[in-house]
């Protein structure tokens, strides 16, 4: 699998920028580097930096600066080289250029961390966070892919692949000799052991939602009935004027879309028509789309209005999330009361979260975002600290960890004999690998490699 091409690529994005940087990794990286960058120094050392000139077919065309790191210690484990030049389009093309006519091939999406997790140097979940730090577009996204790249979820696949192992050879030790069945001491602290190895296995599998929550999204949609301040709500809660707002019924009708994070959790949240009877054709779409939308989202938050009495609408909301995951938001708190104490009583049984807001100053957003951050478990996991599986293929391996677990759990137990016991832990065991992709196969690993851009 081990490719010994030195390969280039730039590694900062397309466009006009203060500097540029061009990565050189493999065998050749060093003598390629020295033939494209003329320095002072005879003597290039690793981790420092040097000043030059940067060649192309013999004429300088920039200056910058030149970093050396030697394999393994470098980041895909091979000797790396980085030139940094100005940062213009164009030039960074000619530096690129002159490097790989001077021998380096040009990398592939994901090649020098593909290199990195070949060599060693990275596991498969710490290689997927490096990608989701690219990716981040909060704080949490950006907190939880940091810890994993540094190896907080692969430090805890290992300490339950320990346990597993240790439970193996224990169990095969029994095996080698067949008249021997385990006793009953060897039982009990095997039956320990597996103990937590289900309740780790657990642990991570809980830590999914969470980690979809944040690193996903949540498909969230706003309904309610017309001018309850839903796009009033859509609105402070991205913080910004996007959705239409007017004291006219019917004034929303397009479902309209977009992303923010609330208390941790990225939602991603639709504002829709107002729930009502319409004779409007146009209107009418938009009120059965916003029906559907709530078929289709993980939360829904349902506004009902304060200042007015409430209405057959209302009644009707309560009935259409009856069966989903739902927070009530009681809005416009601001402005007297209209809507009867009977009604708020029969919404605080309907729902296991009320929240009291106004949309026009933000009242109610830091309960509302606590209530979110609570649904998804994200009160209880500390991002930058706490082991979290963080997408489906992860999630799987998992799953199917711990339902051998369980079953290894169950034939010890009752007294099977140590080639059952075994056979469970092997498959626990070959499922919990593929997260860090012992074993995983090429296919996968390209097609998580390919996600990436080029030069990374
Ligand atoms: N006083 C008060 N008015 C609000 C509040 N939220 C929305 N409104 C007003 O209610 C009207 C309808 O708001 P809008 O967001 O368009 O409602 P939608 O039809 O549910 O999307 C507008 O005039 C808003 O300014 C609130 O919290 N307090
Ligand atoms: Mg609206």
């Amino acid at each position: 699998m081990i490719e010994n091409k030195t390969i280039a690529a730039i590694s900062t994005p397309h466009g006009k920028g203060g500097v540029a940087l061009i990565r050189i990794s493999g065998d050749e990286a060093l003598s390629v580097a020295k033939r494209v960058f003329k320095t002072k120094v005879t003597d290039i050392s690793p981790r420092k930096s040097y000043y030059g000139e940067i060649l192309r077919d013999g004429k300088v065309i920039d200056d910058g600066i030149l970093t050396y790191f030697k394999g393994p210690g470098s980041f895909t484990g091979e000797d790396v080289c980085e030139i940094c030049c100005h940062g213009g389009i164009y030039v960074t093309k000619c530096v690129l250029e002159s490097v790989l006519s001077q021998g380096a091939t040009l990398a592939s999406a994901g090649e020098f961390t593909k290199r990195a997790y070949i060599n060693g140097r990275l596991t498969l979940s710490r290689a997927e966070a490096i990608g989701n730090i690219i990716d981040a577009k909060t704080d949490s996204q950006l907190a939880l892919s940091s810890s994993q790249a540094r190896g907080t979820l692969s430090k805890r696949v290992e300490e339950i692949r320990e346990m597993m192992i240790g439970l193996l050879a224990h169990a095969y030790a029994t095996i080698d000799y067949p008249d021997e069945d385990i006793d009953e001491a060897d039982t009990k602290e095997m039956l320990s052991t597996l103990t937590s190895v289900v309740s780790s296995l657990e642990g991570l599998k809980k830590s999914y939602r969470a980690g979809k929550a944040v690193c996903e999204g949540v498909k969230t949609v706003i309904v309610g009935k017309p001018n309850a301040g839903k796009s009033s709500l859509y609105n402070m809660l991205l913080g910004e004027n996007l959705a239409i707002v007017t004291d006219i019924e019917g004034t929303t009708r397009d479902i309209i879309e977009n992303t923010a994070s609330l208390g941790g959790v990225t939602i991603n949240l639709a504002d829709t028509a107002g729930i009502r009877d319409t004779n409007d054709l146009v209107e009418k779409i938009g009120v059965s789309r916003a029906r559907e939308r709530i078929e289709d989202s993980d939360l829904v938050l349902c506004v009902f209005d304060y200042s007015r009495a409430e209405s057959y609408e209302d009644l009707s909301i309560l009935d259409l999330v009856r069966d989903k995951s739902a927070i009530a938001i009681i809005n416009k708190t601001d402005t007297p009361r209209g809507i009867s104490l009977d009604f708020e009583e029969k919404v605080k049984e309907s729902f296991k979260r009320v929240i009291y807001a106004s949309a026009i100053n933000t009242q109610g957003y830091e309960d509302l975002a606590r209530a979110v951050e609570e649904m998804f478990d994200l009160g209880e996991i500390d991002l930058s600290q706490d082991a979290v599986i963080s997408n489906a293929r992860q999630s799987a391996s998992v799953c199917v960890a711990l339902d051998e677990a369980l079953a290894s759990y169950e034939a010890l137990s009752i007294g099977q004999t140590p080639d059952i016991i075994c056979a469970s832990l092997e498959k626990a065991l070959a499922s919990l690998d593929m997260i860090d992709a012992r074993g995983a196969s090429e296919e996968i690993v390209s097609a998580i490699f390919s996600r990436f851009c080029v030069g990374k």
